[in-house]
C-alpha cells in the first residue's frame, strides 16, 4: 500500500477488524530510528491528549495509535538484517489523494496541518530528536548539490544543465527562511516536515480526519509545513508528471488551504511566520527541486525511482511548478 518514496508500508488485514498498518523504516535514510519511534509515538499521545472529549473509537480515527510489541516496545528490531518495524491501526473509512481536483479538500487539509501545528505548538521540542539533520535546511541542501555537481558524469550534467542555472538564480532568495530561523526571529516549533497531501487522511465526504507518516516530526518551522502541502496540493498535476503543459500552480486552492490554516492557527501564528507563508510555498517547490535534482547527478541512491530519469523529471516538474507561482506571487501575496 501507500507511495512513500522511503520507507515500505504494508497493509494487514485481519479477519476481524481493525486492520494494520505495518511499517519498515528505511534505517539508511533514518539513523536513529529508536529516536524517530519515540517522536511519533509522544507526539501522538501529545494530540490524543488534546482530542481528550471524544470517545476512544473516535479517537482511533483522528490521531495515530501505535501498537506494542509483546516486549512493550513500540517497534520491533530484528538484529540479523538491522530492519526495524512498527505498527499502527489503519484508520478505516478514510481516502487519500496524490492530487487535490476540488477546494474543499484544499480548504479541509488547510484546516488539519494548521490543527496539527496547533495541537503541537505546547510540545517540548527539545524533547524531539532531529530524525535527518538540517532535513530543510538550504545550505545543507546546497551543499550536498555543489557537491554532487563535482562527481556527476557529463551526461547528467548536461541533461540537467537549465535546472542548475535555476539553482544559482534563486539561491539567496531561497535561503531567507533559513536565515530568519537562524537568527531566531522564527521561532522553533513541532513540524511535520512531509505534509504532502497524500499524508492526510479525509472521510469519503472530503473532511479531514487525521494527519499520518509522522516519521519525521521534529524541529521546524511552519513555513516547512505550510509550504510543502502548498507544494502538492496546487500542483495541478502529479509531483512527476512529464508532460510539464500540465503542471500549473492553482492559485485558488492556495488560498483555501491557507484560509483552513488560518483559521486553526490564528491563535499561536506570529505576524512574521504570518508575512512569509508565500515565500514558504516557493521555498519547499524549490528546496524538493534542489533535492530530485541532487539525487539525479549522483546517480540516484535516495529516492526509490521506476525509470532513469526519474528524478530528472520530478526535479523539472517542481521548477515549472515554481515558475506558475512566481507568475501568481502578487495576486497571491495579496
Ligand atoms: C519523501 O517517503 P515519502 O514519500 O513519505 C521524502 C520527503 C519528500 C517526498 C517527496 C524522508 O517522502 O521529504 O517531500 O519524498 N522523505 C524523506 O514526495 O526524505
Ligand atoms: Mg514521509
Amino acid at each position: 500500500m501507500a507511495s512513500g518514496h522511503i520507507n515500505d508500508t504494508y497493509l494487514i488485514k485481519t479477519k476481524e477488524k481493525p486492520y494494520f498498518v505495518l511499517q519498515r523504516i528505511n534505517h539508511g535514510v533514518f539513523k536513529n530510528v529508536p529516536g524517530l519511534i519515540t517522536n511519533k509515538v509522544s507526539v501522538s499521545l501529545h494530540i490524543r491528549k488534546k482530542m481528550a472529549h471524544l470517545s476512544e473509537k473516535e479517537l482511533k480515527g483522528r490521531v495515530l495509535s501505535f501498537l506494542l510489541t509483546t516486549n512493550d516496545d513500540s517497534f520491533y528490531h530484528k538484529d540479523s538484517d538491522g530492519n526495524y518495524w512498527n505498527m499502527m491501526i489503519y484508520i478505516d473509512n478514510s481516502v487519500t489523494f496524490e492530487m487535490v481536483n476540488n477546494e474543499e479538500v484544499a480548504y479541509e487539509g488547510g484546516k488539519l496541518f494548521g490543527d496539527f501545528l496547533n495541537q503541537t505548538s505546547d510540545f517540548d521540542v527539545s524533547k524531539l530528536v532531529e530524525v535527518i539533520p538540517k532535513f530543510h535546511d538550504m545550505s545543507f541542501r546546497y551543499s550536498q548539490f555543489k557537491a554532487a555537481l563535482q562527481s556527476t558524469p557529463k551526461e547528467r550534467l548536461y541533461k540537467a544543465k537549465l535546472y542548475i542555472d535555476c539553482v544559482t538564480d534563486l539561491k539567496e532568495e531561497m535561503h531567507i527562511l533559513q536565515n530568519l530561523k537562524e537568527s531566531g526571529e522564527i521561532k522553533l516549533r513541532t513540524t511535520h516536515n512531509d505534509t504532502k497531501i497524500s499524508n492526510a487522511l479525509f472521510t469519503k465526504n472530503n473532511k479531514g480526519l487525521c494527519v499520518i507518516d509522522t516519521d519525521t516530526v521534529m524541529p521546524g518551522i511552519i513555513h516547512y509545513d505550510f509550504g510543502d502541502a502548498i507544494r502538492t496540493i496546487c500542483n495541478t498535476a502529479a509531483e512527476d508528471e512529464i508532460n510539464l503543459d500540465l503542471v500549473e500552480f492553482n492559485a485558488t486552492y492556495y488560498m483555501a488551504y491557507t484560509k483552513g490554516f488560518l483559521e486553526h492557527m490564528k491563535s499561536s501564528i506570529t505576524p512574521l511566520e504570518l508575512k512569509h507563508l508565500p515565500l514558504a510555498a516557493k521555498t519547499m517547490i524549490f528546496i524538493m527541486a534542489l533535492r530530485f535534482l541532487t539525487d539525479y547527478l549522483n546517480g540516484d541512491v535516495y529516492y526509490k525511482t521506476k525509470y532513469p530519469e526519474h528524478n530528472l523529471d520530478r526535479a523539472k516538474n517542481q521548477f515549472k511548478l515554481l515558475q506558475s507561482l512566481s507568475q501568481q506571487l502578487s495576486k497571491i501575496q495579496n
